[in-house]
């Protein structure tokens, strides 16, 4: 049979309220992806959490003509997964390492013995991929995109996703697109329901 994996989008102090460039409600996500990492090893799923994992130059920050505050530098506690979330266990893909890269998407990163995640996936017989986290309008949606385009089936966790929304409406405009590209929109709960 093949397996499902959840991917964990960016879950880091910087990105929580606190954190350089803190997503809105950032952290509530973190009590509902925690339930659904307990289900997801019940079942067997793979599971991945990815980090934004930057140099401490590169062109993705504002400093160097980018868009974004300094955040996610490696090896800086910004760069740590919320100590709430319970990762132990989970394997990690670490992305936007080079300092030309925005590396938005998770499958821009590579597990820590080099291993890309597609190819992560494809090992391991992955059809369906569930994606939350943090950013709607970054990094989830990059990743669910690109999750779609690699012929996953994909879904959107929404209730454990929260936007930037640098422009108020952001985080809807993004689940809009997620959805005309064929990514299918689930709640957490829902998920936990399902029969297989
Ligand atoms: C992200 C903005 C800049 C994200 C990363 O994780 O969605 N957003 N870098």
């Amino acid at each position: 049979m093949s397996k499902k994996a959840l991917v964990i989008v960016d879950v880091q102090n910087d990105f929580c309220p606190g954190g350089t460039l803190a997503v809105p409600q950032g952290d509530d996500v973190i009590k509902p992806l925690n339930k659904m990492i307990a289900y997801a090893r019940q079942h067997n799923w793979l599971i991945v959490a990815s980090r934004d994992w930057h140099p401490m130059v590169t062109n993705h920050f504002q400093e160097y003509g980018g868009l974004w505050p300094i955040h996610c530098v490696k090896d800086t506690k910004g760069a740590e997964f919320h100590s709430d979330l319970k990762v132990d266990e989970i394997t990690v893909v670490s992305k936007a390492t080079e300092p030309d890269q925005d590396g938005y998407s998770a499958f821009n990163g590579y597990k820590d013995d080099g291993q890309t995640l597609k190819e992560f996936f494809e090992s391991n017989d992955i059809k369906k991929v569930y994606i939350g986290g943090l950013a709607t309008d970054y990094c989830v949606k990059a990743s669910a995109v690109d999750a779609v385009k690699l012929g996953f089936e994909t879904f959107l966790l929404l209730d454990v996703c929260r936007a930037v929304n640098l422009k108020p409406g952001d985080g809807e405009e993004a689940v809009k697109e997620m959805i005309d590209l064929g990514v299918k929109v689930i709640n957490t709960r829902e998920v936990q329901n399902e029969k297989s």
